[in-house]
């Protein structure tokens, strides 16, 4: 038993939560179960875990480079305020969980695994679930487990007396969550990058669902709005010396140097070298451009990396998919939709939503909110990138503004109730990105005033939500994944 628990330990740090090699194991048993010659899996493998160490080398420097910036607005202005990122929020289950539960943070990693099998499983019997996404993010997934841990213990502190009965609970929900979460972005996903056979594995994903479907209706030209035209960011032809907005990087470079510029201004030389960002002697122009600059750098290394490895894995997937996993596909990290849909979308959608959480933080200092909020880079980056480039391929520039926008709102609002309520705010962090600002503290209400019907009625509605959708759509339903052309063609005939 000792040793099955240290091959299994060894299993989960080093490759399930290590999403490039969790990707590698993944492609190469793909290529296996495809019967491809051992150079074919030797190569495709390298390259799909080469391809996402340089995706996270780009997600990495972003996130480096800017998060000490947000978090600095905290510091030089002296607010109390948790940070909503979800590292923090993974600072904060650990330094609180056992003073508040008196439970201690290992539970949370077993609550991983478990949900990961509920996962597995839910997809294997696609047949009666109509789950088709596998979850690969293992990064996220830990902080996932760790949120879920603490929200379902304060939510359900009956549960607390019974350990094994927690852990069941709990790898229902989370492993539900994860399988029809990622299932709920699989059109979107297909359509933006029109078949590439992924689907997102993150943290907005039901945020995604959403703004794509918003979009759509509010912003896009379907059903009775069928003549209306949709201006969508790459559609926008700029003249005179405006052109040079048409290039992304430029685009990008500039908007940042304005932007972010602005707030290192506000942060100020003092501030940026007494928190070691900047020697003395270092020249405050230069240093905001090369912060500013490094965003437009970080981001192409990021899609550079995306294009590495999702030809590998979408095309190593279909063994899987034949014989292991029918009609399913992989979740994968929402950065891969930046090397999709219009590049610009990605800026735009980002600083819509620090537009909408800026003005949701003086929104909660105004109202004298017990709970203060600071911007956390994860969140307002990757979330409302995302839903920027969704709801841009829908609705068009404007969707790719408002969305992005009502989405900062929602994740300073959100989180600032839910950790508030739950206790997790005195821990200085909270995960803050849209699902667990939205879409959990909902779970979290139902299920502290319902108790065991409130468990049931979270865990019948998530496995509800693919009946609905197949039941919708049943003949295009699994043919989305199994052969996109076929759908495409279907859907033009009904049309
Ligand atoms: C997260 C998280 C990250 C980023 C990364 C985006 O939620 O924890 O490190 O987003 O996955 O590429």
């Amino acid at each position: 038993m000792d040793i099955l628990m240290k091959i299994w330990s060894y299993f989960a740090t080093n490759i399930l939560q290590q999403p490039p090699f969790m990707i590698g194991l993944i492609v190469m048993v793909g290529y296996i179960l495809l019967g491809k010659p051992w150079y074919d899996i030797l190569a495709g493998t390298a390259k799909a875990i080469v391809g996402y160490l340089i995706l996270m080398v780009g997600s990495g420097g972003l996130v480096n480079n800017f998060r000490p910036v947000l978090v600095g607005l905290k510091d030089r202005f002296q607010i109390n305020a948790m940070v909503i990122d979800p590292y923090f929020g993974q600072n904060a289950v650990t330094a609180g969980v056992e003073e508040v539960f008196g439970r201690g943070f290992g539970d949370a990693m077993i609550l991983l695994f478990i949900a990961f099998i509920v996962n597995i499983l839910l997809v294997r019997f696609s047949k009666y679930t109509k789950l088709r996404a596998l979850f690969t993010t293992g990064n996220v997934q830990v902080q996932q487990a760790a949120t879920a841990y603490w929200l379902i213990m304060f939510a359900c502190p009956f549960l607390l007396e019974n350990r094994v009965a927690m852990l069941v609970v709990m790898s229902l929900l989370l492993g539900a969550y994860w399988a029809v979460g990622s299932n709920l972005t699989i059109k979107a996903c297909q359509e933006v990058t029109d078949g590439a056979g992924f689907c997102m594995a993150h943290q907005q994903m039901f945020g995604t669902a959403f703004s794509y479907w918003a979009a759509g209706k509010f912003f896009g030209n379907e059903g009775k709005n069928k003549d209306k035209k949709v201006r969508k960011i790459e559609d926008i032809e700029l003249p005179g010396f405006m052109s040079m907005f048409n290039d992304n990087m430029v685009t990008t470079s500039i908007l940042m140097v304005v932007f972010f510029g602005a707030i290192l201004l506000v942060l100020g030389k003092e501030y940026l070298v007494t928190g070691e960002f900047m020697k003395p002697a270092d020249s405050m122009l230069f240093y905001i451009l090369k912060t500013c600059l490094n965003f437009a750098a970080y981001l192409a290394i990021l899609q550079l990396g995306v294009r590495t490895f999702v030809a590998e894995l979408t095309a190593s997937f279909q063994g899987i998919a034949d014989k292991l996993l029918p009609g399913s596909v992989p979740g994968v990290d929402c950065a891969v939709i930046f090397g999709f849909g219009a590049p610009n979308a990605v800026t735009l959608g980002f600083l819509a939503g620090f537009f909408g959480q800026i003005l949701a933080i003086i929104a909660l200092i105004a109202l004298k909110s017990p709970v203060l909020v600071i911007c956390g880079f994860v969140p307002v980056f990757f979330d409302n990138a995302t839903i920027g480039v969704f709801a841009n391929e829908k609705g068009g520039v404007k969707a790719a503004l408002i969305l992005p926008f009502i989405s900062g709102l929602l994740q300073v609002f959100g989180s600032a109730f839910i950790a508030g309520w739950v206790g997790m705010a005195a821990y200085g962090g909270y995960l803050g990105m849209w699902d667990w600002a939205v879409v959990w503290p909902v779970f979290t209400v139902v299920m502290k005033y319902l108790s065991y019907a409130g468990i049931a009625i979270v865990f019948v509605f998530l496995l509800a939500i693919p009946q609905i959708q197949y039941w919708k759509d049943k003949k295009g339903y699994f043919l989305m994944t199994e052969d996109y052309d076929a759908y495409k063609e279907l859907k033009e005939t009904n049309k």
